[in-house]
């Protein structure tokens, strides 16, 4: 339910496109497998600097499967373990970017806002509609995240109103509050994503995972613990030849050669 493949001239990005067309890449079980396998590959392959996630032009996905999830009941849902992979990728050390296509709705929104950078294709549609089928964003004992990710990414108002009518938002808009970094006609959103995922990839990896870290802990913790975690980081980087090389480069009047070490 995924395709896969190394892109850049570097091939040092990880591709992965979602691939449900019938069911315009609805979240399942099998798929959300696919994809945790697919990021533990990218993620073990010490080539791999950033790893884009997208769907067809259409569609990004169109939330979580209901059919999959019709007949389950709380029971099921809190003893089980369904949707137990699906937050996989909050957990990825390398930075993620999602190119949304199309609609990204219930699950699929979430799926993209799991990621560390949104670059949308003009004809996007952010939402969560879980409220018109009588439920809330996140599911009950997953934290996928929308009645928490989407007001620190858009602000509350605007969040409630989503969440609460199920409207969706369209690209501009969804520069417009935040949630996206970067809006691109949509047949060339994916070659500009893999082109920052590239630019990312040639970085020191070492740099990248740390500065990914110490946002991500921020954007979870208070302001002082935050700037307390990013003090220590930015101090744990004297130790590292990359920081050495990045520096003397610049005073040398050159390109830095960064050796992940
Ligand atoms: N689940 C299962 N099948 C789906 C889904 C879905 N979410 N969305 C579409 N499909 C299927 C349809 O059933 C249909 O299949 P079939 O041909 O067999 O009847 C096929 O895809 C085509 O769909 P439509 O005919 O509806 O296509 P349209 O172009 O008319 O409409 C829409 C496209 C607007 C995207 C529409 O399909 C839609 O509204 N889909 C449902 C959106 C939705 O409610 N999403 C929220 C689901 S709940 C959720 O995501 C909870 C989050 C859980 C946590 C996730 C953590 C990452």
């Amino acid at each position: 339910m995924i395709l896969t493949e190394k892109k850049g001239e570097k091939q040092n990005v990880g591709f992965i496109q979602l691939n449900r067309p019938k069911a315009l890449n609805a979240l399942c079980d099998q798929l959300m497998a696919e994809l945790q396998d697919a990021l533990d590959e990218f993620e073990t392959d010490s080539n791999i600097g950033a790893i884009v996630i997208t769907g067809s032009r259409r569609i990004f996905a169109a939330g979580a499967d209901v059919k999959e999830m019709q007949n389950l009941t709380y029971q099921k849902c809190l003893l089980g373990d369904f949707l137990a992979r699906w937050t996989r990728i909050t957990r990825c050390k390398k930075p993620v970017i999602a190119a949304v296509n199309g609609f990204a709705f219930g699950g699929g929104c979430e799926l993209a806002m799991m990621c560390d950078i949104i670059y949308a294709g003009n004809k996007a549609k952010f939402g969560q509609p879980e409220i018109l089928i009588g439920t809330i964003p996140g599911l009950i004992v997953f934290c996928a995240g929308g009645t928490q990710r989407l007001p620190r990414a858009v602000g509350k108002s605007l969040a409630m109103e989503m969440i609460l009518t199920g409207d969706s938002i369209s690209a501009a808009e969804a520069k417009n509050c935040g949630l996206v970094s970067k809006v691109f006609p949509a047949e060339e959103l994916v070659n500009e994503a893999v082109k920052t995922a590239e630019k990312i990839s040639g970085l020191s990896k070492i740099a990248v995972q740390l500065a990914k870290e110490a946002v991500n802990t921020g954007y979870e913790t208070s302001l002082s613990e935050g700037l307390h975690f990013e003090k220590r980081v930015f101090h744990s980087t004297f130790s590292t030849d990359d920081r050495k090389e990045g520096m003397t480069a610049f005073v040398e009047k050159r390109k830095p050669e960064f050796t992940d070490n």
